[in-house]
C-alpha cells in the first residue's frame, strides 16, 4: 500500500499503518506548510525586486488580521495532529484482548523468549499471523529497548517491573527485532527476527518444539519448591493467606485503602517487593523472594497463578 513512497520500510502490522497515517499525515501537512512559505518568499521576492517596476502604491500597513488568521490556522492544523497522536498513542497502550501471550526477557545482550507451552526461543520470536500477540517482557539487567520496526511498535523493557506489549502481524515472512536502548558493549548485537506464520505452521513448530513441560506447570513446581503453597495452598492452615485463584484480572483491595488490578506487574510486586504492600485483611507476612528467584523463574510463577482460573470466594 505505501510502496510507492521510496525508502519506506516494510508495514507488516494493523500498528503499523495506524502509525504510517499519522505520520504521513503529519509530513504532509508539515509539507505543505514548508511550501507555502517559500512560495510566498519566492513570489515576493521576484515580484518586488529592485528593477521591477510593479507597483508598491497601496502598501497593506495593518496585517494583523493576515497574522491571526495565519497563526490560528497552523495551530489549529497542528492540534488537530496533537489529538490524533495521543489516540493513536492510547490505542497503542491499551491492548486488545490476547489471542497468544508470550513472556520475553531482556539480558546482555539477548533476547530470551518464552511461550506459555514451554517452548523456548533465545533472539527469535515465532508468532501466527493475524492475531493479537502480547508480550510480558522483563529485564535482568539493565534497561533495554524492544522494536519491530516493520511493525512500529516499540517499548523499553526496564529492570524492577514488568511491561506489555501488543501487536497484530498482517503478512508473513521474517521481520528484525532491535534493542534500541544502548545496554552495554554489545549493544548492537543484541538483535533478533520475529518469525511470523500461518496458523497451521506456527501450531506445528510449537508442536515440533519438543517440550515436556508447560509454563505454568514449571510454575506449579516452583509454587510448591518455594514454599508458596504452604500459606497459599488449598489445605493450608499455617497462616492466613489469601487464596490466589481467580486473582488475576481483580481489582484487590489493599490495607491502606488503596487499589491495584492483579496484572503480571502487581504479581511480580506481591512476590518481590512484598514489604511495600499488604493486601486487606491479612497480617502482613509474605515474605520476599527477591534474590531467591530470577526473572524467568519469576514469569513461570506469574503463568501458574494466571493459570489459577476459577472464581475468587465472596468477600474478596
Ligand atoms: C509465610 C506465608 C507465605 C508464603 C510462604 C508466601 N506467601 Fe504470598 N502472601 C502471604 C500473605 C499473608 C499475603 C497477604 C498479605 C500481604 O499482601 O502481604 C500474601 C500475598 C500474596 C499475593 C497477593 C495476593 C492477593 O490477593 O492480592 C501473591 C500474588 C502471593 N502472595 C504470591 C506468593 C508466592 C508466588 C509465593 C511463593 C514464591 C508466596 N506468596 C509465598 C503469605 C505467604
Ligand atoms: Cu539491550
Amino acid at each position: 500500500m505505501y510502496h510507492w513512497i521510496p525508502f519506506w520500510p516494510d508495514t507488516a502490522a494493523v500498528n503499523a499503518v495506524v502509525v504510517n497515517n499519522l505520520y504521513i499525515a503529519e509530513l504532509g501537512l508539515s509539507g505543505l506548510i514548508m511550501v507555502t512559505v517559500v512560495a510566498m518568499m519566492l513570489t515576493f521576492c521576484i515580484r518586488y525586486r529592485k528593477a521591477a517596476s510593479n507597483s508598491r502604491a497601496d502598501l497593506e500597513t495593518k496585517t494583523w488580521r493576515f497574522e491571526i488568521l495565519w497563526t490560528v490556522a497552523t495551530l489549529g492544523a497542528f492540534l488537530i495532529l496533537f489529538v490524533w497522536g495521543a489516540q493513536v498513542y492510547i490505542w497503542l497502550y491499551k491492548p486488545p484482548p490476547a489471542d497468544e501471550e508470550v513472556y520475553v526477557v531482556g539480558k546482555q545482550w539477548m533476547w530470551k523468549v518464552e511461550h506459555p507451552g514451554g517452548q523456548r526461543e533465545i533472539d527469535a520470536l515465532h508468532v501466527p499471523v493475524n492475531k493479537v500477540v502480547r508480550l510480558v517482557m522483563a529485564s535482568e539487567d539493565v534497561i533495554h529497548s524492544f522494536f519491530v520496526p516493520a511493525f512500529r511498535i516499540k517499548h523499553d523493557v526496564v529492570p524492577g517491573t514488568l511491561e506489555t506489549l501488543w501487536f497484530k502481524a498482517t503478512k508473513t515472512g521474517i521481520f528484525r527485532l532491535e534493542c534500541t536502548q544502548y545496554c552495554g558493549l554489545q549493544h548492537a548485537t543484541m538483535q533478533g527476527e520475529i518469525v511470523v506464520m500461518e496458523a497451521p505452521d506456527y501450531a506445528n513448530w510449537l508442536d515440533s518444539q519438543g517440550v515436556e513441560e508447560s509454563l505454568a506447570q514449571q510454575g506449579a513446581e516452583l509454587f510448591r519448591a518455594h514454599g508458596c503453597s504452604g500459606c497459599h495452598g488449598k489445605n493450608s492452615t499455617i497462616i492466613h493467606a489469601p487464596s490466589l485463584t481467580g486473582l488475576y484480572g481483580t481489582v484487590v483491595h489493599l490495607q491502606d485503602g488503596s487499589i491495584r488490578v492483579a496484572d503480571e506487574a502487581y504479581l511480580r510486586d506481591c512476590i518481590l517487593n512484598p514489604r511495600s504492600f499488604t493486601v486487606a485483611g491479612y497480617p502482613p507476612v509474605m515474605p520476599d523472594f527477591s534474590g531467591q528467584l530470577g526473572e524467568g523463574d519469576l514469569l513461570k510463577l506469574i503463568a501458574y497463578i494466571k493459570s489459577l482460573g476459577g472464581k475468587r470466594e465472596a468477600g474478596r
